[in-house]
């Protein structure tokens, strides 16, 4: 960890160079380059300075070969210009990709420091910010999109908001360029996505012939499925995503975590094409945005994600519209077994167990299948006051699959002393015996913890 006095240096370093090399060198080798940030040594005699370059490689090379030679004169220059004990020797280095993460974390932290001092920079300089640091990468990835060759965009199978949305505004905004672009897919369109415009240019049929393939929202390979080697077979691979997990490895990757949704990724890039947000590619961005952020209200939800989305809106997206067309919609049968569970809904230990069944007869009577009962679990969670909710599923009439989930104590443990396991506070095992036994069993294990937690 720097010092404070390391931090404020490096601050007053960052400044004083980006302001020399504006002012002072006039060094046409060196291109477009940002000081994006300074780490001087413990005791203040070295000091590594952080460039990003536009431009292709050679440019970069240039630039950064330029900046070594000019290093004695920057130096000479600060010490003119700060008061220092010792002036620290600098040392140029690339600011690349796998530093961008990283940097633009230290970027916002300083921005959050100064807008506590002052009224501060907008949120609008903090985008822009962040956006300088992909910008080399995204200059790059629309100079390869702009130059006409077959591409096909690669999404993940079991397609989402993020995926779709993402998949098609590319697609149209490469149509403006006059390009059309396949979206392939393993699994069809959703049938609440299916209101996205343009969803007839998704298929699983990869294209004869491309050169240029672009991975979006897909944390790993495997998750495109049987076609995860037909994208590989292009000439180079696009990977844009913001998967916390993703490794990267493609010939391009832009990959940037902080993003709530792919789709966010994708406006500096349509901008940097020259492709205009239409209503239609609004629609799609704001989708993935939407739905990637829950209708924005997971933890991801933040001011930048919906300043993005009021953008949208402005450019022709329709929130009411998108939010009930992308609504999860429920077959009667589903929506009866709901009705049946929260009949069967009782409370113990004063409200703080919530446990609810259902037989073989429910499901009979409902019409409904064991995968029917995905997400029920979360109406037992709404239930005020509590703290424990266990929900017990026919398997058959002596076998039953419990659900146990609770915010306050450790189910996993709990499902283990019935041989099952999973998370702290999602876990499940199966039980064998006649329901009023298994259930006494259960709420017994349950009240005993609770009684623990006290
Ligand atoms: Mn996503």
């Amino acid at each position: 960890m720097p010092t404070q006095r390391q931090l404020r240096v490096n601050n007053l370093l960052q400044e004083e160079i980006s302001g020399i090399l504006r002012t002072e060198i006039h060094d046409p080798d060196i291109g477009f380059v940002t000081i994006t940030g300074v780490e001087v040594t413990a005791d203040l005699r070295e000091a590594r300075v952080y460039a990003s370059v536009l431009g292709d490689e050679d440019e970069v090379h240039q630039t950064m070969a330029a900046l070594h030679r000019a290093r004695t004169s920057i130096r000479s220059a600060l010490g003119d210009c700060i008061q220092l004990k010792y002036l620290p020797e600098l040392t140029f280095e690339l600011d690349d990709t796998a530093r961008h993460a990283q940097r633009i974390e230290a970027l916002i932290s300083k921005f959050e420091r100064e807008v506590e001092q002052t009224a501060g920079p907008s949120l609008q300089s903090i985008a822009e910010e962040a956006e300088r640091n992909f910008g080399a990468t995204v200059r790059q990835i629309a100079q390869l999109l702009t130059q006409g060759r077959p591409t096909a965009i690669f999404i993940h199978r079991d397609p989402d908001g993020d995926a779709l949305g993402s998949g098609l505004a590319l697609s149209l905004a490469l149509q403006q360029l006059a390009q059309s672009v396949p979206v392939v897919c393993p699994d069809p369109v959703p049938s609440r996505y299916q209101f996205l415009p343009a969803t007839d240019r998704v298929t699983n049929e990869v294209p004869q012939r491309f050169e240029v393939a672009v991975i979006l929202d897909a944390g790993d390979r495997s998750q495109l499925g049987e076609l995860a080697s037909a994208a590989e077979q292009a000439e180079v691979v696009v990977w844009i995503d913001h998967h916390q997990t993703n490794q990267g490895g493609a010939d391009i990757d832009y990959l940037d975590p902080t993003a709530a949704a792919t789709a966010l990724l994708l406006r500096p890039l349509i901008d940097t094409m020259g492709a205009t947000v239409t209503p239609d590619i609004a629609t799609c961005l704001y989708t993935a945005v939407a739905t990637d952020t829950g209708f924005f209200t997971f933890e991801n939800s933040c001011a930048g994600a919906l300043a993005a989305a009021a953008e949208l809106v402005q450019n022709g997206a329709d929130p009411h519209g998108i939010a009930t067309a992308a609504r999860k919609q429920y077959r009667m049968a589903v929506l009866r077994l709901r009705g049946r569970v929260l009949t069967s809904l009782s409370t113990y230990e004063a409200g703080r167990i919530a446990c609810a069944e259902l037989t073989p007869g429910d499901f009979a009577i409902a019409g409904a299948e064991p995968e029917d009962t995905e997400g029920i679990i979360e109406l037992l969670k709404t239930l005020t006051g509590s703290q424990v909710q266990v929900l017990l599923k026919a398997v058959s009439h002596d076998r039953w699959r419990v659900s146990l989930r609770s915010p306050v104590i450790d189910v996993a443990a709990l499902a283990a002393q019935f041989g099952g396991g999973g998370h702290r506070a999602a876990a499940g095992c199966t039980m064998i015996g006649a329901l009023p036994e298994v259930r006494a069993r259960l709420l017994k294990a349950v009240a005993s913890m609770l009684l623990e937690e006290r």
